[in-house]
């Protein structure tokens, strides 16, 4: 069994909708990964816990997804230099603007590279976290340039209808 190389944490089980398509993404990739709620505002001291030991457990990045005042990805950043992908869900009330300011509004020196909204968000923090990790992997370097590749023809190949 590989080594866990990226973490995906959220706030609620009610973010899984959004998070489940980061997860789908480290799959389709064969990417060694874990995924489970950590709450920021819920449970403060096992975010911390996580925090503090993802570097000594190998964690090469933490998706961290997060709803309405979303301080879970910024607070495990405080406690880790391992990187941190924020995605922001979308919420009841905001729509996940709140959740995006939360996220993207770091102060300076913690950073937290933040995504869009949703489930493309969700998506694109783990095609980001395959870049990263496909800096030292070949194999997985040939694997995302070859889902570009059939994104790319799939593009190429659209057709549009009639006009009505
Ligand atoms: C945040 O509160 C979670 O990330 C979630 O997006 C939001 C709502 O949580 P639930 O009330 O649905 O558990 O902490």
């Amino acid at each position: 069994m590989n080594p866990i190389q990226i973490g995906v944490v959220m706030g609620s089980s009610s973010d899984w909708d959004t998070m489940q398509h980061a997860v789908a993404i480290l799959e389709q990739f064969g990417v060694a990964h874990e995924a489970q709620v950590v709450s920021a505002h819920r449970m403060p001291d096992d975010m911390f816990r996580y925090a503090e030991a993802a570097a000594g457990r190998g964690l090469k990045a933490i998706i961290a997804g997060a709803g309405g005042a979303a301080h879970l990805p910024g607070m495990i950043a405080a406690k880790t230099v391992v990187p941190v992908l924020g995605v922001p869900v979308a919420s009841r009330h905001l729509q996940g603007v709140d959740s995006l300011h939360s996220i993207v509004q770091m102060p300076k020196g913690v950073p937290v590279a933040t995504f869009a909204i949703g489930a493309a968000g969700a998506a694109n923090a783990a095609l980001f976290a395959v870049a990263l990790l496909a800096n030292h992997d070949p194999a997985l370097r040939a694997r995302l340039e070859a889902f570009r590749a059939e994104q790319t023809a799939a593009a190429r190949a659209m057709t549009l209808p009639p006009v009505a």
